[in-house]
């Protein structure tokens, strides 16, 4: 798979803490090229995530992005979306792939250069490696790899790789520059003054 430059998260929790609804944000990223979209939500019911998965599937219709939910493999299909994301503590991207079938995505979240080589072994359609920075989003983040360990884990996997972690438009050149194919971001979306859909249009600005 070719990965976008920019592949944005919606976090639940980040969301409904502003004054800003799923379904706007979706069809604003949708409206600034976004072609790769992962919902989040870590602390959801299923149905809670299943009628947040509709939202979205509507808000991109006929559009090419892609929709990807994080950790949730048993209803993606439920859900009508394109891929899973797993972390290490979800299921395996085997297991995943079992329940969503070889025509999904299945992405893999790692922490260290040795779940970098285990991730560049799975069947794993693309591996995310981070943090890379200092971030606020994830509850009990793991240490920071930097710039130096999306380096290294570009050096240990040829699959597509995505840096995520306190990834910003000021350093996002950066972390594509040391062989990282896309930055996921969550909480860079959301700015002061300007809307999802500036930001986003300034990141793949930036990222060209
Ligand atoms: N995994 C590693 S860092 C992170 C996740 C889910 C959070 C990234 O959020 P932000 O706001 O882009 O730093
Ligand atoms: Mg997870």
């Amino acid at each position: 798979m070719i990965l976008p430059h920019l592949y944005p998260i919606l976090d639940a929790e980040l969301i409904a803490a502003r004054s800003i609804t799923l379904a706007a944000v979706a069809s604003e990223l949708r409206a600034a090229g976004v072609t790769l979209l992962q919902y989040r939500d870590k602390n959801g019911s299923p149905q809670e995530i299943l009628r947040a998965t509709a939202i979205l599937r509507e808000a991109i219709s006929s559009s090419d992005c892609r929709l990807i939910l994080n950790d949730r493999a048993d209803l993606v299909v439920l859900a009508n979306f394109d891929g899973v994301h797993v972390g290490q503590g979800d299921l395996t991207p085997e297991d995943a792939r079992r329940v969503v079938g070889l025509d999904r995505i299945v992405g893999v979240s790692t922490h260290t250069d040795e779940q970098v080589r285990i991730a560049d072994q799975s069947c794993a359609d693309y591996i995310a490696i981070g943090p890379v920075f200092v971030t606020g989003t994830k509850l009990n983040p793991d240490p920071v790899v930097g710039i130096e360990g999306v380096r290294r884990a570009r050096a240990l996997t040829s699959k597509p790789l995505v840096a995520i972690g306190g990834i910003t438009r000021a350093n996002a050149r950066s972390v594509i520059d040391a062989g990282a194919d896309s930055v996921a971001v969550i909480s860079a979306l959301f700015a002061p003054t300007e809307s999802p859909q500036q930001v986003a249009r300034d990141f793949r600005a930036r990222l060209r």
